[in-house]
């Protein structure tokens, strides 16, 4: 239905044009397009296309960053919408939430935790690279119901399994639970490193944190 906008916005994300990224998103607003559907048909798929040449050669490591420019900046506009259309009032359960030490993707870790603070939980993101001492540390600070770990890369993925050894190590597991996210992880991987969950978008991650909260 919104489909030359929705291409609008992956070309924008794809020429990483911060100014039509914006001006894009400005539109979402003014006429009522539903902004995860902008996300998810529209800025998503352009960084998507971008990784895909990345990853072939045809781009470069500038190409990347100002493409995740564009993106963030459509997000930080969308963001007051998505919460303004927050249907749940009473919180769900706690989470803490980053991407694992030596890694800096944050988009996708942004959206996941934008989608459950906007779906009725009470996200404590910690950022990008961060420790397994900090997740812990927020975890029992902030008496977390579920811990959320990004990881975009397949080198630091191992990450993930040492915060889940961490938390253990602490003495928070298994009523701390633990869910991953991220490119190269996988049910597999989450199963494997004695993760509770698994999520491949961040619509996925509100339904599975939903779940483990007995409230889905
Ligand atoms: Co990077 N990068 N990057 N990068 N980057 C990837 C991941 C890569 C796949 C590109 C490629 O080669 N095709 C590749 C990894 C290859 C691999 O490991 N096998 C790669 C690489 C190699 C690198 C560098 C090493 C490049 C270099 O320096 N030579 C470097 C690493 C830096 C570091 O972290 N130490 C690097 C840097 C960067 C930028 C800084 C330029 C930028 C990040 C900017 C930022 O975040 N502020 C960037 C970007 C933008 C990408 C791509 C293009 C897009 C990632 C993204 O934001 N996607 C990416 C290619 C790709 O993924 N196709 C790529 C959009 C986002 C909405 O999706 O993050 O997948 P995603 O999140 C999804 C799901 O995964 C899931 O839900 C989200 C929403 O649907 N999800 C969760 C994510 N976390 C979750 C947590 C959950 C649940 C679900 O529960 C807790």
């Amino acid at each position: 239905m919104h489909e030359e906008l929705f291409e609008a916005m992956r070309q924008s994300v794809i020429d990483g044009d911060t100014a039509a990224a914006s001006s894009l998103a400005e539109q979402v607003l003014a006429t009522g397009v539903p902004p995860i559907d902008a996300i998810d048909l529209g800025f998503v798929p352009g960084l998507s296309h971008v990784g895909k040449l990345f990853g072939e050669g045809e781009l470069f490591l500038p190409d990347m960053m100002l493409a995740a420019r564009a993106m963030q900046k459509a997000l930080a506009i969308l963001e007051p919408e998505l919460k303004r259309l927050a249907t749940a009032r009473v919180v769900v359960g706690r989470v803490v939430m980053g991407t694992v030490k030596g890694d800096i993707h944050e988009i996708g870790k942004n959206l996941v935790g934008m989608m459950l603070a906007t779906s009725g939980f009470e996200v404590t993101d910690l950022g990008v690279d961060v420790a397994p001492e900090r997740f812990v540390e927020a975890a029992r600070e902030h008496n977390a119901d579920i811990v959320g770990v990004s990881a975009l890369l397949t080198t630091t993925m191992a990450g993930q399994r040492t915060v889940v050894e961490a938390l253990a190590a602490a003495g928070l597991r298994p009523q701390t639970r633990v869910i991953v996210g991220g490119a190269p992880a996988s049910a597999a991987w989450a199963a494997e490193i004695g993760a509770d969950g698994y999520s491949e978008d961040a619509i996925g991650a509100v339904a599975l944190a939903r779940q483990l909260m007995g409230a889905a």
